[in-house]
């Protein structure tokens, strides 16, 4: 289904009065809101394709009813999600969940929706029903060669569909790791992972980046071969330019400061860009911001004045994507709630005074420097992305109007209630 826009505007119009007052408020304590405006219109999240179903765990999955039976559904979804927000311009395939098998009609329907591809992922912490070899002792890392020629052959093919669908980037995450102590030589572990990402690496095109992820445990809890943001800075250091550290929230241990991550990856330029979800404990994918809204905006604030001191554009230099599921929301509302996050997270690391906090940094003023972070933070900024979405023609409040206009009900009278999504 597709979203009529005149419908969007007519809820819009509802909601008119309310939102003037509330942006003129804002509006006035902001000197350089023509900027942020035009910061926050520019700004857009990839949404994956594994996202579009209701997730599930490994007790049980509970489907919402309408989820997108095909590839093609699936894009028409974000195509829903980008109509309401004007920020989510772009889907991120996962193979061989979503084998684009005519490129050239999903290319058409993609740009018919306003969208395009963004990076392809690669799977092998699956064996495949027609796989030759298993991974159940792992992949690019695996002690038999044979495992490993499979495993870069597979990735090698998703690169093809990329190229296909004018993808830019591969996006690689590895399950490889060890369960128990002396089951792993850690040291030839890497090397045989270094060795296999540098034959993928090889058959990249140029304009082409692979970004590698990291995660500290989980399949594997003893060891995981790309761990951490080391592991994963030292093989796309050896592997060259077009490799870089790719920083999925959920991946890091309780307590770690990945503000600071960020900051130290982007002054060595090598930060590939954000997989973001939210979490209490661990890799949970929970929606972004509903946790712990502060730590995503003072990982913004390092985005942005690191981007900002390599002059780089926020909107398009790096890869920002939504890795997130859950199994108790609407996969579309969970997903505008994740975007909305992201964008207010933004906006209020666009409001920090760069200037005073420096010289507050320099000045060792400790309580000033966090007295203009958190002026910035506590900033309701919604009244500027709503404003944003409404000057890039989507919706006001992109959550409501998606229930106002009963987009899921018609999606389940389309696609019926035991519609499945394929996928996880
Ligand atoms: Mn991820």
């Amino acid at each position: 289904m597709e979203l009529e826009k005149y419908k969007i505007d007519e809820i819009n119009h509802q909601q008119m009065n309310k939102h003037k007052c509330q942006f003129e408020y804002i509006g006035a304590d902001i000197s350089n809101i023509d900027d942020v405006l035009k910061k926050l219109t520019a700004f857009n999240i990839t949404i994956p394709s594994w996202a579009l179903g209701t997730g599930g765990t490994r007790f049980g999955r509970f489907s919402g009813g309408g989820e997108p039976r095909s590839l093609e559904e699936k894009i028409e979804d974000v195509g829903v999600i980008h109509a309401l927000n004007k920020s989510s311009n772009s889907i991120s395939l996962h193979i061989p969940w979503d084998i684009p098998e005519n490129a050239s009609s999903i290319k058409a329907l993609a740009a018919h929706l306003g969208l395009h591809f963004d990076a392809v992922n690669s799977n092998t912490f699956q064996d495949q029903p027609d796989q030759k070899l298993s991974y159940k002792y792992g992949s690019l890392h695996h002690v038999d060669r044979a495992v490993r020629k499979q495993a870069i052959e597979h990735n090698i093919e998703v690169i093809k569909y990329g190229v296909q669908l004018n993808s830019k980037a591969l996006s690689v995450w590895l399950s490889d790791g060890s369960n128990f102590p002396g089951q792993l030589n850690f040291r030839n572990a890497f090397q045989n992972t270094l060795e296999s990402l540098q034959e993928i690496y090889d058959a990249m095109p140029d304009d082409w980046k692979v970004w590698i992820e990291y995660k500290p445990y989980e399949p594997n809890f003893y060891s995981t071969t790309i761990g951490d943001w080391g592991q994963s800075y030292l093989l796309s250091s050896k592997l060259g330019a077009k490799a870089s550290t790719l920083v999925d929230l959920g991946h890091h241990l309780q307590g770690a400061n990945i503000e600071q991550i960020v900051s130290l990856l982007l002054m060595e330029g090598k930060l590939a860009g954000f997989h973001f979800n939210d979490s209490k404990y661990g890799d949970d994918d929970l929606t972004v911001g509903s946790i712990n809204p502060y730590q995503l905006f003072l990982i913004f604030n390092e985005l942005v004045e690191g981007m900002d001191a390599r002059g780089m554009n926020h909107a398009t230099d790096l890869g920002w994507m939504i890795d997130a599921s859950h199994n108790v929301k609407d996969p579309i509302e969970d997903l505008l709630q994740s975007v909305q996050a992201i964008k207010i997270a933004y906006a209020q690391a666009l409001l920090v005074d760069k200037k005073e906090l420096t010289a507050a940094q320099q000045n060792n003023d400790v309580a000033l420097a966090q007295e203009i972070l958190q002026q910035a933070y506590r900033t309701d900024v919604r009244p500027l992305i709503a404003e944003a979405s409404l000057r890039a023609g989507g919706a006001l409040n992109p959550i409501d109007t998606f229930r106002k206009l009963s987009v899921r009900d018609n999606l389940i009278k389309e696609r019926g209630l035991k519609a499945v999504a394929t996928g996880l």
